[in-house]
């Protein structure tokens, strides 16, 4: 039996090289119950010399999403502790929330750097 993945279905052919007109064929069709979630990643900020205490607290509140206080005490602890977790997304959004930090730090000319660590 072919199987095919179709729109999180998985569909079932049943004997594709028979002499039957196409019409003719009998397509099985099974729908999966059970979802899984997305596997998670950390989100990690990377410690430097050069980047401002003021950027990256303002890097956390918003890209990140974290409150003043949160932003201050993770940025504490990344210029303390050299990396510090930021966040844990799906891999597309980490993904993106690298991305834009990297963006928003090269327009503002600092190093700064964000990672993404298997957890
Ligand atoms: N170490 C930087 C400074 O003293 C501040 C800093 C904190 C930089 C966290 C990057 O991810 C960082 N200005």
């Amino acid at each position: 039996m072919n199987t095919s993945r179709l729109l999180g279905r998985t569909v079932y052919f049943r004997q594709m090289a028979d002499d039957r007109p196409k019409t003719d064929r009998t397509v099985l069709e099974k729908t999966r119950t059970e979802t899984r979630e997305p596997e998670l990643f950390h989100v990690l900020l990377l410690n430097d010399d050069y980047t401002t205490m003021e950027f990256v607290v303002q890097v956390l509140e918003t890209v990140f999403n974290k409150g003043p206080a949160e932003a201050f005490r993770i940025m504490m602890h990344v210029h303390t502790q050299g990396q510090g977790l930021c966040g844990t997304y799906p891999w597309d959004i980490a993904e993106t929330k690298v991305a834009t930090v990297h963006e928003l730090a090269q327009d503002s000319g600092f190093p700064l750097r964000a990672v993404i660590e298997k957890p």
